[in-house]
């Protein structure tokens, strides 16, 4: 199910239990800053999500309340995983879910990172 993306931060969400070593994950990358792991129901032969450390559920959540030093560290990250994986010249695809009409179901901030095949034009 959707989330409702004004809600406050549940730190009971599967992702804060990763972060915290609750779950395990296939983690491809982490610093200070940002995990990025393995989708558990890929949708492309690369499927990532790159989350940030901090407590933030949606992209406006992260971007009104982060530091400036968080969101570079979390940008900088989703561009490190795209080049380690060598996506760059063949290019690769970003996505972020937000709140209900987003279909967001992590009430997490992650952007979704596909790679590995064309994926063909983008479907609203
Ligand atoms: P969404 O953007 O919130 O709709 O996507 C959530 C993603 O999190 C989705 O692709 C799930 O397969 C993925 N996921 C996961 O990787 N590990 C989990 O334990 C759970 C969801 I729950």
């Amino acid at each position: 199910m959707p989330i409702d993306a004004t809600l406050p931060y549940d730190d009971q969400n599967v992702f804060a239990k990763i972060l915290r070593g609750e779950i395990p994950n296939r983690t491809v990358y982490e610093d200070e800053w940002a995990l990025a792991f393995h989708d558990i129901n890929p949708q492309a032969p690369l499927h990532v999500l790159v989350i940030p450390k901090g407590a933030y559920v949606s992209w406006d959540d992260f971007s009104a309340r982060a530091l400036d030093e968080e969101i570079a560290g979390f940008v900088r990250a989703v561009g490190h995983v795209a080049r380690a994986h060598d996506l760059v010249v063949p290019g690769y695809r970003l996505l972020a879910n937000v709140g209900g009409h987003g279909h967001q179901e992590v009430p997490h901030l992650h952007v979704h990172l596909f790679g590995g095949r064309p994926l063909g034009p983008m479907l609203a």
